[in-house]
């Protein structure tokens, strides 16, 4: 969260006066508008650009915005959008049934612009506690990386991904050889500043698109999006390598430090049910045991 990238704002409303005049009123505040004439563009726009706040009139051709808000309500990643009802319609049934649909807030036009802008502000200030407090809930605060629960999450959607377009997914279990006696010989502390040191490793030989979590204490789980077994192995394999080249010191003695990587894609699962988070996961986990077994500080698949 920074106070530098600018929040935007979609306003929904059939009526051109309506958008040059919140325009105007907004003008002095840093967000950027978005603009939409009708509720299916309005739709469009918000699964498009994501918004932090929706401004939406009520009365309009068509689609009306009580109907745009119950279907932006039915979509997980739009429903976490706050929507404020901009509009004429003052009576009170609606405005209840406006904040049963989900609504923050519903202003009454003609609105004072000095009051729209403070609502809006502090719409906007509780989207930006939320979307810190999320993205907290998703970190491993040790090691900066994503947590198990974002992992778990994140692989679903990404099968659901490649189920859509045909195209494969690998994941990759690390878990650090030996390391129960790395804490017993030099302390707790010195374990943590080792699995620190090895998930700066992963995030920088990984790729971007790849998704590097911690996955539980000493293990960690790599989401490798759109790649094959293949391409998986090769990038375990960059990463077996680079971990055995860290130089980690207790003071002046050398603490080597070894990984064994479990390795499974989706194009390799033979499964007639189809490949599944849970299929992939216990492959992975399997080779995992495989690289264990075979002497550690190897790759798997
Ligand atoms: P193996 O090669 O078979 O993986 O041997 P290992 O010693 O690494 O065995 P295992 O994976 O079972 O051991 C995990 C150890 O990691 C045990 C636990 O005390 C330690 N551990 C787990 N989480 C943390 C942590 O957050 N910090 C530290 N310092 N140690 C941790
Ligand atoms: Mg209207
Ligand atoms: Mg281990
Ligand atoms: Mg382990």
């Amino acid at each position: 969260m920074s106070d530098l990238v600018h929040q935007s704002v979609l306003i929904v409303d059939d009526s051109l006066d309506i958008h040059q005049l919140v325009g105007a009123r907004l003008r002095s505040e840093r967000v950027n508008l978005l603009h939409a004439y009708d509720a299916a563009e309005g739709f469009q726009l918000a699964r498009a650009e994501q918004p932090d706040l929706i401004l939406l009139d009520l009365d309009m051709p068509n689609t009306d915005g009580m109907t745009l808000c119950r279907q932006l309500k039915a979509e997980y990643d739009l429903s976490l959008i706050p929507v404020i009802f901009l509009t004429g319609t003052i009576d009170v049934q609606t405005k209840v049934q406006a904040f049963e649909l989900g609504a923050v807030d519903y202003v009454t036009k003609p609105f004072d612009a000095i009051e729209l802008k403070a609502r809006v502000r502090s719409a906007l200030r509780t989207k930006r506690y939320h979307d810190l407090l999320t993205t907290k809930a998703q970190i491993d605060a040790m090691t900066g990386l994503w947590n198990r629960g974002y992992f778990n999450d994140r692989l679903t959607v990404e099968m659901s991904v490649l189920e859509r377009k045909g195209r494969p997914v690998a994941v990759a279990m690390v878990d650090i050889d030996h390391f129960k006696p790395i804490n017993d010989t030099y302390g707790h502390p010195f374990g943590d500043t080792v699995i620190q040191r090895i998930a700066v490793v992963l995030s920088s030989v990984s790729r971007d698109s790849d998704v590097v979590c911690r996955y539980g204490g000493e293990e960690f789980a790599i989401i490798l999006r759109d790649t094959p077994s293949a391409g998986a192995m090769t990038v375990a394999k960059r990463i077996r390598e680079a971990v055995e080249a860290l130089i980690l010191t207790f003071g002046r003695t050398p603490v080597p430090v070894t990984v064994s990587i479990g390795v499974a894609g989706s194009d390799e699962i033979e499964d007639s049910a189809g490949v599944t988070s849970e299929t992939l996961l216990e492959a992975a986990d399997r080779a995992l045991y495989r690289a264990k077994g075979a002497g550690r500080n190897r790759v798997e698949g």
